[in-house]
């Protein structure tokens, strides 16, 4: 097995020294493939998604507007062109290229020679390099995807890596392209047939060392879109909800109540990594549920791609949010951090519909929880009141003796309706500006 040409496999099967063995990968893809094995994802009908390929750009996109319209949607990583893997590509188009015989008609057996040898390096070049131009011109420019799923590719393939692996394809193609040629035609100049078969012999050699050399970059690219294909796709216009909160508090377990997303289930934080939908179908109406990775008390800069992923979720998707708290001292953050946390989070996404859960209400005892590292003579009241009933207006429910649930599914059944209503109301506005424009 080659270092990337199982991502997917590796991904789901965690084995870093199964990743690493035989692999020359360069160390940044091999973090960002340790990344990625650990993240869990799902995938989910195609929308109307689309994206723009490169070939598009240059001259459907003349304007930002246009540009701007096609960002609106999601669902690009559906359409990526399948990739065939490198050793395959290279060996079918040597097999297509020796069937091509020469042009019928030319007696002298020297100029057969050459003319057959010429059109067998072109055809061999031609095989190879036009896959190659098919996928740079089928894999999107990052910069014309919808933020959400920019936001994907950079968070979970590493920043830049995208984009590097298609340079890499691209500068196989040239290499193929430009090979390709100067030995046609020298074959083509060849003087005698041992001189035409032995040019066309080191041409296919040549041809053939490149792509072994190089066609890594083919296999990155495969890894690559098996990777994104994987990933969950939401439906920008079906209500979404949300789970947010620390690491460990309890959101799959609700998201598990709520929906039909089986997350696992762990009692360490970060067993939650990556984005994962769950989908819910009530009074014929469906909507979605989103599991997220736990959130820290920390600035942007320091978290992790985790985070980041819950945090491009909040920024880029309209969902409204389902934020857990855990008061009862079971999920390792102490209720104040937790607090610090909420208050920025509850601030920056102050546009979205909202509602508070204390989770694991089954824990909860008279007394407060409060941490060794905190101090309770210290608090505000704001902190003091947060540790005994969490913000105002949340409920509190246990998954453990299903205290609450019957509640917390009507509320977030409302939550999602009006979710629904905003959408819709969003989606009009949107209509009347388009016609006055
Ligand atoms: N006693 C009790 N334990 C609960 C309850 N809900 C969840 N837990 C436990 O809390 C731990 C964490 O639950 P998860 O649902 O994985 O929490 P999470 O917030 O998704 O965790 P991350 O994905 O790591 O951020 C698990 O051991 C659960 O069994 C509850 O209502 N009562
Ligand atoms: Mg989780």
């Amino acid at each position: 097995m080659s270092g990337t040409s199982n991502l997917i496999q590796l991904w789901q099967i965690p084995s870093t020294r199964l990743l690493l063995r035989g692999s020359k990968l360069s160390k940044e893809f091999c973090a960002t493939l340790c990344f990625c094995k650990k993240m869990q994802t799902a995938t989910y009908e195609v929308v109307n998604g689309s994206y723009v390929p490169v070939a598009q750009t240059k001259k459907e996109i003349s304007t930002e507007d246009k540009t701007l319209t096609r960002i609106e949607t999601v669902g690009a990583f559906q359409k990526l062109p399948m990739v065939m893997p490198s050793i395959d590509l290279l060996y079918s188009a040597i097999r297509k290229a020796k069937r091509v015989s020469p042009t019928k008609g030319i007696v002298n057996i020297a100029k057969r020679e050459r003319n057959r040898g010429a059109r067998q390096l072109d055809a061999l070049m031609k095989e190879l390099a036009v896959p190659l131009r098919t996928y740079m011109e089928n894999f999107p420019n990052k910069k014309y995807l919808h933020p959400y799923e920019r936001s994907l590719i950079e968070l979970t393939l590493g920043d830049g890596n995208y984009e590097e692996v298609l340079r890499r394809v691209d500068a196989l193609r040239k290499k193929v392209v430009s090979v390709g040629k100067e030995h046609a035609s020298l074959c083509a100049k060849s003087s005698s047939k041992r001189e035409a078969e032995e040019l066309l012999g080191e041409g296919m050699k040549k041809l053939e060392e490149i792509f072994k050399l190089e066609g890594k970059a083919v296999d990155d690219l495969l890894n690559i879109a098996k990777t994104l294909r994987a990933m969950p796709v939401v439906d920008l216009e079906t209500p979404t909800l949300c789970l947010v909160g620390a690491p460990n508090v309890g959101k799959s377990s609700l998201v598990r109540i709520l929906s039909t997303g089986k997350p696992e289930v762990c009692n360490y934080p970060f067993t939650t990594r990556g984005i994962l939908m769950g989908h819910i179908a009530l009074n014929y109406q469906h909507f979605q549920v989103t599991d997220t990775p736990g959130l820290l008390k920390r600035c942007d800069e320091d978290r992790n791609n985790l985070e980041k992923l819950t945090l491009a979720v909040l920024s880029h998707l309209p969902t409204a949010v389902l934020y857990v708290h855990d008061l009862s001292g079971e999920c390792g953050t102490s209720p104040s951090d937790q607090f610090i946390t909420y208050k920025e989070i509850r601030e920056r996404f102050s546009d979205h519909l909202w509602f508070d859960v204390v989770s694991k209400c089954d824990l909860l005892q008279e007394k407060p929880v409060v941490f060794i590292t905190e101090d309770e003579d210290a608090d505000d009241l704001d902190v003091a009141r947060y540790r005994r009933v969490g913000p105002d207006g949340a409920i509190r429910v246990s998954v453990t003796n299903e205290a609450g649930l019957d509640e917390l599914k009507s509320r977030v059944h409302n939550l999602l309706v009006s979710q629904s209503a905003r959408i819709k109301s969003q989606n009009n506005n949107q209509e009347k500006l388009e016609v006055h424009t």
